[in-house]
Formats: C-alpha cells, sequence, structure tokens
C-alpha cells in the first residue's frame, strides 16, 4: 500500500461521515447590511461548514433584501427555490401565526430572558411547529430590543406618540400596538423604511441600535427615545423542501454550524449595541431614556393587545410562553 492510499484510508477511519456530504451551494439572504452582527454570525457558520464539510459546501450571502424582503425569501423557502433566510419572526407571522407571541410588547425584559425562553422548551416548541409551512428553524439568533427613532421630537411620555407617521413590521400586533400608542402606524418592508424616512412619507421607525447604527437610519432621523418595547428574535430558516434532500449528517452539520453561528452572533450584537449607540450619538441624533412613571403609562396602554391577539397567536402558544417566563423570572 503506498503512503498516500494509507493516508486516505486512515482518513476514512477517522472520518467515516463524510461519504454523506455532497457538494452543496446554499444561499443566504438578509435586509440587513452586511456589517451588522448578522455578518459576524453568517461568517461563523461559513467557517464551520468549510471545518465540517472538508469545504464542499459554499454558502453566498445576500444583503440588504437584494433577493427580496424578508417575507419574499421566506416564501421562496417553501417552495423550495432558496435554501435559507436570517428574518425577524414578525414579517412572517402570515405564514405561522403563532410567531406573533414574540410581538407581544414588552415580553421580554432583558436578553437573559430572550436566551433562556428561545434555546429553551418554549423555542423548540414553536421550532417544531415550523415543518408543517415548509419551514426548518435551525436556531433563533438576535435582532435585538427595540427603540424609537424619529424627525420630530423626544418621546418621553404617551402623550408624545400623537399623530407621529411610524413604519412598523408588516405584522398585525406591531400595527395596533403603534395605533393604541396613537400613531398613525404605516405596515412597509424593511428595505422601504431609509427612503421613505428620507422623502419624509413617514416621521418614525423603531430597530435596534444595531440596526440604526448599520442601516444609517442616523442619516435621516433626529431623536432616539429609549423605548425597549419588544425584542423580536431572528429566525435562521432552512428549506424544508430542500432539507429533505439533505443526508442526516448534512441536517445535523446545518444545526450545529447554525448554533455555533448564534454564539458568535448574539456575542457580536451585544458587543456593537454599545458602538452603535455611541456612532448614533456621534452621528448627532439627541438619545433620551424614558422615566419609570411615563414607562408605566406606556406599557398600560398597551397591555390590551396581549388580549386582543391572543386567538389568533392561539391562546396555548401565548399561555405557554407565559408560563416559560415565569420559569425564567423563578415566580
Ligand atoms: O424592522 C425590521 O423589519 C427589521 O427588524 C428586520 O426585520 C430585520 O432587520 C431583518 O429581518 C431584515 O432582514
Amino acid at each position: 500500500m503506498t503512503a498516500g492510499l494509507a493516508l486516505a484510508v486512515i482518513a476514512g477511519v477517522i472520518a467515516p461521515a463524510s461519504a454523506e456530504i455532497s457538494e452543496r451551494t446554499i444561499r443566504v439572504s438578509n435586509g440587513v447590511a452586511e456589517d451588522h452582527p448578522v455578518g459576524e454570525g453568517v461568517r461563523a457558520m461559513k467557517a464551520c461548514f468549510d471545518e465540517k464539510t472538508g469545504g464542499k459546501w459554499t454558502l453566498n450571502a445576500f444583503w440588504s433584501s437584494a433577493l427580496g424582503d424578508d417575507l419574499q425569501a421566506t416564501q421562496a423557502l417553501r417552495s423550495g427555490t432558496q435554501e435559507m433566510v436570517i428574518t425577524s419572526s414578525s414579517p412572517i407571522v402570515g405564514v405561522l401565526p403563532a410567531l406573533g407571541v414574540f410581538d407581544l410588547p414588552f415580553l421580554f425584559a432583558n436578553e437573559q430572558e430572550a436566551d433562556a425562553v428561545l434555546d429553551g422548551e418554549f423555542g423548540q416548541y414553536v421550532s417544531d411547529m415550523m415543518p408543517q409551512v415548509g419551514l426548518v428553524n435551525l436556531a433563533y439568533w438576535e435582532n435585538g430590543f427595540r427603540n424609537l427613532t424619529n424627525s420630530k421630537r423626544p418621546v418621553t411620555k404617551l402623550d408624545d406618540f400623537d399623530g407621529m407617521r411610524v413604519r412598523v413590521m408588516q405584522n398585525n400586533i406591531f400595527l395596533d400596538t403603534f395605533q393604541t400608542l396613537g400613531t398613525n402606524a404605516t405596515p412597509m418592508a424593511f428595505g422601504e423604511v431609509f427612503s421613505a424616512l428620507e422623502t419624509g412619507t413617514i416621521d418614525a421607525q423603531e430597530n435596534p441600535y444595531v440596526t440604526i447604527d448599520t442601516s444609517k437610519f442616523y442619516e435621516v432621523q433626529e431623536y432616539l427615545s429609549n423605548t425597549r418595547h419588544a425584542y423580536t428574535p431572528f429566525m435562521v430558516l432552512f428549506s424544508k423542501p430542500i432539507w429533505d434532500t439533505y443526508a442526516e449528517d448534512e441536517q445535523q452539520i446545518l444545526r450545529d454550524c447554525a448554533v455555533v453561528g448564534r454564539d458568535v452572533q448574539r456575542a457580536a450584537s451585544r458587543k456593537l449595541s454599545e458602538e452603535s449607540l455611541a456612532r448614533i450619538k456621534e452621528a448627532g441624533l439627541e438619545v433620551n431614556d424614558i422615566d419609570e412613571a411615563s414607562m408605566t403609562q406606556i406599557r398600560d396602554a398597551v397591555q390590551g393587545v396581549y388580549e386582543r391577539h391572543k386567538d389568533e397567536i392561539g391562546a396555548e402558544v401565548v399561555d405557554r410562553m407565559q408560563a416559560a417566563l415565569a420559569e425564567v423570572r423563578g415566580q
């Protein structure tokens, strides 16, 4: 036996699963810019694929809605014409109404609660619903706590929302929340937000600091008010029809690498969040906190959103979320 053949045999012995890995090209799309923390997560996923497939897989990433908005991309996954999308759960509630549970205002209080619920039993319960609608959820990544920006005035109390023309995601729960706060809310795809702010079609939008920064909303906004009204997770979704053509070993690689990416992405998101806030201030935005009394008024105003959307989300889903949260909070 030649030395080369002996090596090949040894390689075969130490990596028997390699026979199950085919050459693959995976397209992943997102609405945000590449310098968003999702970019770091995708790079980590790519490195993980390289390592686990011996370079057999190519991951092609498309940024800034280059393959269409989140909902269009998700529909392409369901019909098997695109492999992967990293989307907020919010724009795809029409596909699975249960996802609306993540849109309920002031649901999570901090990142630790979000991580525990999403990576725990409740997150799995929601992931288990996805294959019925042609999707596989590989992992939950972080979008982050959402804050309001606008071009009119600092929002320091409930009344300040009055009449503000604010873009919301294409999602009934966000629409109801912002209408209840007194704004003139308009659902719009993420890719249209910058120019709508620039032309003055809308006054306001809401997103985490990292998105306000990397999508340069600071160029077209004057005020940032720390509302932290929602934490809408990212889901790393894979096409179920394409998933079914992958060998089990390959499916495991997808799951494992999405989790590797998750840990890198969340860490980047939390680190970049402060840097983004500093850049937003540097760009000249006036940033304000809202005092506790006014926050209580704002929270109380939108409390009815929970009851109004419970049936549409599914009563069991809402109850299970609340039970999961109570457990995390030690109640
Ligand atoms: O406001 C939004 O629509 C965003 O939070 C986006 O959903 C998010 O940045 C990504 O899903 C864009 O692909």
